[in-house]
């Protein structure tokens, strides 16, 4: 989109349910939404206890918008395939959080936002994403909108951070994408928890999710001056929720299955590695 030098641009790193914190970050930059902006990075949803009210803000303030994260797209790939995936828990403790008709509401409002957004001034334009871009994906044949099946794509899974850890320029091994990243755009970004805001070799990125649902902080960048807002967590959510629905959540699981995966999960090596699977998954 475009706009004038007048108008200003908050962008919001990972929300994952953070009301108090999202709102107390908007009253901080001192933006005017009759004129002004609002964007999210993605991942408004999991994790923090609120998600219901930061839905609910998207939805009914004309000048915010959002670009789905992992975190959207699970929800809608779960609810596509009708089926729960039992390896992650966060989709089945999100819909223990919220009122059924408001999470159908909520999934037929994520299926219709973009997996990237532009903020065109007039003399320098951004990008926003949610995860990343390596160099062989051009937003010319990127779609605006998330497939039903987009597992099968691997630029769609890149750009949104589907299976990051174990893709190049996005694990531990291998050199960050946004050190190599060379753009028209400055690319604005969350999804990977960072201490400080991500600023890369060229200083043409912004990374900002500093990981406010894990007791970190809630960043916005303003633009056009480029500004950092930042406001801290009031708890660490994630240990929280893990606290209270984890356990319950296992149960409810080992009820889902048939008899004979009961049986073969029984055996100690299989729980094992199932809560192994279970953690490293909540971790994305
Ligand atoms: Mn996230």
């Amino acid at each position: 989109m475009e706009v004038s030098l007048q108008q200003k641009v908050l962008i919001i790193g990972d929300i994952h349910g953070c009301y108090d914190e999202m709102i107390e970050l908007i009253d901080k930059s001192q933006i005017d939404l009759s004129r002004d902006w609002v964007i999210s990075v993605g991942d408004i949803v999991d994790r923090g206890m609120k998600t219901p009210e930061v839905f609910s803000f998207f939805q009914n303030t004309p000048h915010a918008l959002m670009i789905l994260g992992n975190h959207e797209a699970k929800h809608l790939f779960q609810h596509h395939k009708k089926k729960v995936d039992l390896t992650d828990p966060s989709v089945a403790i999100q819909k223990r959080m919220i009122e059924p008709n408001q999470y159908s509401v909520m999934l037929d409002y994520l299926r219709s936002q973009p997996l990237y957004q532009s903020v065109e001034y007039p003399n320098k334009k951004y990008l926003i994403l949610h995860a990343g871009i390596t160099e062989d994906i051009d937003l010319q044949d990127m779609p605006l909108y998330l497939p039903e099946d987009y597992v099968k794509d691997e630029k769609i899974k890149t750009i949104i951070g589907r299976g990051s850890r174990r893709r190049k320029g996005f694990d531990e091994k291998s050199t960050p994408w946004y050190d190599e990243i060379s753009s028209a755009y400055t690319i604005v970004f969350g999804h990977q928890i960072t201490q400080e805001v991500i600023r890369g070799e060229n200083k043409n990125v912004y990374g900002i999710d500093t990981g406010c649902c894990r007791g970190g902080k809630l960043t916005g960048l303003l633009l056009p001056e480029e500004k950092n807002f930042q406001v801290e967590a009031k708890k660490n959510y994630y240990d929280e929720i893990e606290k209270n629905y984890l356990d319950s959540y296992y149960l409810e699981v080992f009820d889902l299955l048939s008899e004979k995966q009961k049986e073969t999960l029984l055996q100690q090596d299989n729980i094992e590695k199932t809560k192994k699977k279970i953690q490293q998954e909540m971790k994305e």
